[in-house]
């Protein structure tokens, strides 16, 4: 098999530079390729080859259907029989933060409930703590390592919330670390979570607390640090009435939302959420029929985040068959973060999804790749075809079936974001 960076020619050939501003056209060839370019099936080409040009595919197909580019072709790599499919896309993860919570894990062993450790000021303010306490420098490098080890599962995008600020400064802080993470090659899209909890100078304030959300929106918008806007919707956190807030602020941007929603209780947030176009609902363990029926109408993606309901030993699945029976398009991710799941493998959560959520492997793997891209408004990924970009993910199995089946081996040879690294 030829080592893909080996095979790397650094430079371009004479003529290819006086033909500059010419694409830096690659073949990728003997590879079984995983398109799930069709609405069903894995459309798996059994010996296919990809040509990309600078960061698109510019043809897919099988290998002797190959056209004739000659010298238009710079690079040639020979993928050894591996299987490709589209990188996988994390599009729920709180991956900027301080600290860790490991001990509040034991606490919950011993039975103390994730609410109990929340009202004793556990929980997400201890990681607002730790958090505040880190430099941008600190947390850019725990984060950075954090990315290395999703993308060495497979992704090659990524959704990143802020949130564990909770002040218009370390909000901020937390945003430009993850606009600074972006810049290593994996996409990342930003999500201001503002209204997460509740910060201790804040006590007993909520409805000030979201004024003051309100009105860093646009100012972190301004500085280009935000993507999207989201909320935790829960009795813990807030009310319909306050979301509602942050989200017509949002909507005055022009930013799109998307909702922590019916994780712990059924609150309505869902309905809120699809009223106002939401991306996706994510968690949903305590969805209702009515919640169902809102993401339908609205064609908002359901975020399933197995890690969160496996972590906090939940019982009260997510209404699948509901969903499936809907069509509302189901997207599967890791929920990075030290509190609820401190996963970094978005496989894993494949295999979750199909164990405890009981999707088929299909819709698992589509959950982290054409949904996962839906739920984040990117029109341009998620699968294989001509125009998309050219993010893929290499692994040593025979069949997508099992990125499911195997779990915690790391199977991913090796992701090429935008053709190339
Ligand atoms: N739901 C979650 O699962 C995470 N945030 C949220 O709104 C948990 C965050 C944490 O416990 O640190
Ligand atoms: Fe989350």
């Amino acid at each position: 098999m030829t080592d893909l960076l080996e095979s790397f020619t650094p430079g371009l050939p004479e003529q290819a530079i006086a033909a500059a501003p010419a694409p830096a056209r690659r073949v990728w060839r003997h590879a079984r390729v995983a398109t799930l370019a069709d609405a069903d099936g894995w459309g798996l080409i059994e010996r296919g080859a990809i040509v990309t040009e600078d960061a698109r595919i510019a043809w897919i197909g099988a290998e002797a259907d190959l056209p004739a580019f000659g010298k238009a072709i710079v690079e040639e790599h020979d993928l050894g029989g591996v299987l490709v499919t589209p990188g996988l896309i994390d599009a729920h993860t709180h991956l900027v933060y301080g600290g860790h919570r490991a001990h509040e894990f034991e606490m919950r062993l011993q039975g103390a409930t994730y609410e109990d450790i929340a009202k004793a000021g556990g929980g997400i303010r201890s990681t607002v703590a730790a958090t505040r306490a880190a430099s941008e420098e600190e947390l850019f490098q725990v984060a950075s390592r954090r990315l290395k080890s999703l993308r060495d599962g497979g992704v090659t995008t990524v959704e990143v919330k802020s949130g564990y600020g909770l002040s218009f400064e370390d909000e901020a802080k937390c945003l430009r670390v993850a606009r600074r993470l972006g810049r290593s090659g994996v996409t990342v899209r930003t999500t201001s979570l503002a209204a997460h909890a509740l910060p201790p100078e804040f006590e007993g304030r909520a409805d000030d607390y979201v004024a003051a959300v309100c009105g860093w929106l646009p100012q972190w918008h301004a500085e280009g640090l935000v993507d999207a806007v989201d909320a935790f919707c829960e009795r813990i956190a807030f009310s319909t009435t306050q979301v509602e807030r942050v989200f017509e602020t949002a909507k005055s941007l022009g930013l799109p939302v998307k909702l922590h929603a019916e994780q712990l209780s059924d609150s309505g947030g869902t309905e809120l959420a699809a009223r106002f176009g939401a991306l996706s609902c994510d968690h949903l363990e305590h969805l209702s029929a009515a919640g169902v029926a809102a993401m339908r109408a609205a064609g908002t993606v359901a975020m399933l985040l197995p890690g969160a309901y496996h972590f906090l030993r939940e019982t009260t699945l997510p209404p699948i068959a509901a969903l499936r029976e809907a069509g509302v398009a189901m997207a599967v991710s890791t929920d990075h973060n030290p509190g609820t799941s401190p996963t970094l493998s978005l496989p894993l959560m494949i295999h979750l999804a199909c164990v405890d959520f009981r999707l088929t492997p299909e819709e698992a793997v589509r959950g982290a790749t054409v949904n996962a891209a839906r739920a984040l408004g990117l029109a341009d990924r998620g699968t294989l075809a001509v125009a998309r970009r050219a993010d893929f993910a290499l692994w040593e199995l025979e069949h997508p079936r099992e990125l499911a089946y195997w779990f915690g081996h790391p199977a991913c040879r090796r992701t090429i974001v935008g053709a190339a690294d």
